[in-house]
């Protein structure tokens, strides 16, 4: 691994010939350039697998390019020619793997055979499937209640696995599904199923052709979805008006050079994407959404007093709207003062803001993880669909809300029943198609799956793909949690630190990526289907030649474990697993909106999945599209920092060179950083203030008040344009500080971008 860190020139913008150059570079590394590039050609085509990378939406009329820069890095890192074999397992001990760092340990490449952990030796060793099976599903059978085992799922898994998977946790007895979807996108689930009766978005692909106006609020697409910046700068280019909202100035927001443009490659020239740029305050969200409303307004006031015509959508407001009078208070009693103070933005900027927002017939906000991951995130999502109400922006063209989803399929696995709080429709639908007893008790979700492991609640834990220990909170906490377990199981391609944290009884069981071929016994192959931010389901097929001859699809390993857990008489698990058609004609009988469902996922661009708020159809508990007037949250994080000068608000972020808890590579393009991932992003003016200079290392140290000593060592300070008191760095280097007592209200998720820290300042200076 290099050890120089070098913060050096920052690309002019993003995409580009860095981008391509990036491509070739991933393919080259993958081991096999050319099977790689053929791979590539088949991401999001009709007839190809669904891109691993992100879950934006594919275009209706596809170029046969529609791929990018982070989904060669996704493809090329699945399509790998190395191998992680039992050979090297053997090799090395379980504790001189604890030593390597995620970017080192991925770097081995796909995982090949079953393998079980040996304590004796301190190795992992290769099992035969059935052994693996039967031992799972002895020691989930003896259990003394259903409860204590839990099964994590992260948001690669298919509609066909999720299904299966949570058919057969429900028969087992308990409703523990801890998602990644609890550390991603909760927040915007529960708002808008508060707010407009469906927890997902109101837009498709097309609607940001028809927008004059698109809001991009906590969300660096040029990083984690690149393809979304190739229909904003189509955007652009017709004159819609992008307003970001982001405290760090990020690349791919301001100008975007589209790989995909032969002419802007030659002249070498690049679209500018934000026409405005606005830098909150970390947590300054929702009081920058209240004071546009204010502004809004006042100028209905206005408009009224003067005779002109009324600039809110009284009609929507009418027929559709709940509770607009109280917000309408509530917003009034929110001052100015308050406003700037915690949105960071001065008046006029927030006016100038709520300009472009009147100005547009059409608007459409987007959002990730900026906005859900604070404590009060649920308000910031609900206040933005206030927002949005008061001009009706929303089920009509053009126009909606669009939380953008992370992984490819996130959404996809809550559609089909991963959820620790399932509807009692849904619950009901299954006992009568498969007749058993669903468990009607809720369960649990990341953070009390996390406790409970830790205080012996828990004594199973079997993740469907994912990195559980990597990705939550206080790291450490949770490898002990792993560890206490009586049984842990990891379905997984590559080996991760994970895996690494077992239990009494530990097996990792390799499983088929996306892009390889799913032949069945009759030498027929399958298919799988996802769902993406657009609400599309389609479907996805392998190319390649599977990684190992030993390998099996997550259907089949989970209908292996299903099988020798609960036997096969209620449902036959292995015959499902050799015909997805199958599961899904379950999929069509249990869950609405998947009428002709194995027709329709054939047909090139899949289907729609109904979106009843997109039609103004508002399944919420008063049937109407409700206004929430809650106040301002009574101090961010930032705020609270501020109290105390030594203080700073940290949110964790994405490199340019990562998927979630896999790192491709150790540069930071778009933000000038190559080499090192353990920096910290610090205004130049606090950088002043602290007496360090560019390039010093420094410790930092969480200030959450219980008591606990969390301590990330030895970073580097990177002067950059974001906020003073607003500092940023790489996840998951950083999850050591995020306390698993942080937690968003209503949402459980943890406040990975609001984390207080103080420095403690090393002594050596390195230049
Ligand atoms: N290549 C690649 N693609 C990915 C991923 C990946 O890791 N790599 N991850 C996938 C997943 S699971 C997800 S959820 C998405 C994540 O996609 P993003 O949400 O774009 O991910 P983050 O890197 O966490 O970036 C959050 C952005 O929010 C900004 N931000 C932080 N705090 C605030 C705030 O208080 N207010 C505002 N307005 N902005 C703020 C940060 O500066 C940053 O630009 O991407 C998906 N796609
Ligand atoms: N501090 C901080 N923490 C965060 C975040 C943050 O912004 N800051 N973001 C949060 C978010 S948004 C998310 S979504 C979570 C992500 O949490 P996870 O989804 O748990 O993590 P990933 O890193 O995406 O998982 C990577 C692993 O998945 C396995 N894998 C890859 N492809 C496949 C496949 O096709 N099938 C199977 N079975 N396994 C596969 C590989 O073994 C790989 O090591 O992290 C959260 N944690
Ligand atoms: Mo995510």
């Amino acid at each position: 691994m290099s050890t120089t860190v070098f913060i050096g020139k920052k690309s002019a913008a993003a995409g580009g010939w860095g981008a391509l150059k990036s491509c070739g570079k991933r393919l080259m590394q993958s081991g096999s350039p050319l099977a790689g590039a053929r791979t590539m050609l088949k991401a999001n085509q009709p007839d190809g697998f669904d891109c691993p990378g992100c879950a934006w939406g594919d275009p209706e009329h596809g170029s046969s390019f529609e791929f990018c820069e982070n989904g060669v890095k996704a493809v090329a890192w699945e399509a790998t020619e190395k191998r992680a074999t039992p050979d090297f397992f053997e090799q090395n001990t379980v504790s001189e793997l604890k030593k390597l760092t995620d970017y080192e340990l991925e770097l081995h490449g796909r995982l090949t055979h079953p393998m079980r952990y040996d304590r004796a030796t301190d190795r992992y060793l290769a099992v035969d499937w059935q052994d693996a099976f039967a031992e799972i599903g002895t020691i989930l059978r003896s259990l003394d209640n259903p409860n204590r085992a839990e099964f994590y799922t992260s948001g690669r898994a298919s509609n066909e696995a999720a299904f299966l998977y949570q058919l057969f946790v429900r028969m087992y007895g308990t409703n523990n599904f801890p998602d990644c979807s609890n550390m991603c996108h909760e927040a915007s689930g529960v708002a808008l199923r508060q707010a407009i009766g469906v927890g997902k978005g109101t837009v498709l692909l097309e609607d940001f052709e028809k927008a004059d106006a698109i809001f991009v609020i906590g969300q660096n697409p040029g990083t984690n979805h690149p393809r979304m910046l190739g229909d904003l700068r189509r955007a652009a280019m017709r004159g819609a008006r992008i307003a970001v909202f982001n405290p760090v100035r990020e690349k791919g927001l301001e100008r975007f050079s589209d790989p995909q443009d032969k002419l802007q490659m030659i002249r070498g020239g690049s679209t500018p994407i934000a026409s405005d740029y606005f830098q909150p305050k970390l947590g300054g969200d929702m009081a920058a959404v209240r004071g546009m409303a204010k502004v809004v307004l006042a100028a209905e006031d206005e408009a009224i007093a003067a005779g002109k015509p009324p600039v809110l959508d009284h009609a929507f407001l009418a027929e559709h709207g709940l509770g607009f009078h109280d917000y309408r208070k509530a917003v009034e009693a929110t001052t100015w003062h308050e406003i700037e103070d915690q949105s960071g933005l001065s008046r006029a900027e927030i006016e100038k803001a709520a300009g472009i927002y009147m100005a547009a017939d059409r608007v459409i906000c987007t959002w990730a993880m900026g906005v859900t991951q604070h404590r009060h995130s649920v308000a910031t999502i609900r206040e933005i669909s206030n927002f949005m109400f008061l001009r009706g922006n929303i089920g009509r063209p053009g126009a909606g809300l669009c939380p953008v989803r992370g992984h490819s399929n996130v959404q996809g696995d809550r559609t089909v029943g991963i959820n620790e709080k399932p509807a009692p429709a849904f619950l009901d639908a299954l006992e009568r198609r498969f007749g058993f007893e669903a468990p009607r008790e809720n369960g649990h979700n990341v953070l009390a799956a996390i406790g409970a492991m830790l205080d012996g609640s828990a004594q199973a834990f079997i993740g469907l793909g994912g990195n559980f220990a990597r990705a939550t909170p206080d790291s450490a906490l949770v490898a002990e949690a792993l560890s206490r377990q009586k049984l842990t199981v990891h379905i997984a391609t590559k080996p991760n630190h994970s895996h690494l944290m077992s239990g009494d009884v530990s097996f990792i069981l390799p499983c088929l990526g996306r892009t390889e071929m799913d032949v069945n016994s009759r030498g027929l192959k399958q298919i799988v289907t996802v769902e993406d931010s657009m609400s599309m389901v389609h479907g996805s097929g392998g190319i390649n030649r599977p990684a190992s001859a030993e390998l099996r699809s997550e259907v089949q390993i989970i209908a292996g474990i299903a099988a020798a857990t609960l036997g096969s008489d209620k449902v036959d698990w292995l015959e499902l697993a050799d015909d997805y058609d199958l599961i899904r004609d379950h999929i069509e009988a249990t869950i609405p909106g998947f009428d002709d469902y194995n027709t329709r996922v054939r047909e090139p661009r899949g289907f729609h999945l109904r979106n009843a708020a997109a039609h103004r159809e508002w399944n919420t508990a008063a049937g109407k599209a409700t206004f929430y007037s809650g106040a301002l949250p009574s101090e961010t994080i930032h705020q609270k920092a501020s109290r105390d000068g030594s203080r700073f608000a940290l949110q964790t972020f994405r490199s340019h060179d990562q998927y979630n808890t896999t790192v491709y590579g150790l540069d930071d393009r778009y933000r000038g950083v190559y080499g090192e991932r353990q920096v910290i992003f610090i205004n130049p003016r606090d950088l002043e203030e602290i007496e360090a200079v560019a390039g010093d290392r420094i410790d930092v140290v969480g200030e959450y008040d219980d008591g606990v000593e969390r301590i990330a060592p030895s970073f580097r300070l990177v002067p950059y344009d974001i906020p003073r008191g607003s500092i940023a760095g790489y996840y998951p280097e950083l999850n050591v500080l995020v306390p698993l007592g942080s937690a968003g209200a209503e949402s459980d998720t943890p406040t990975s971008k609001s984390i207080m820290v103080s420095f403690r300042k090393q002594e050596v200076r390195v230049a």
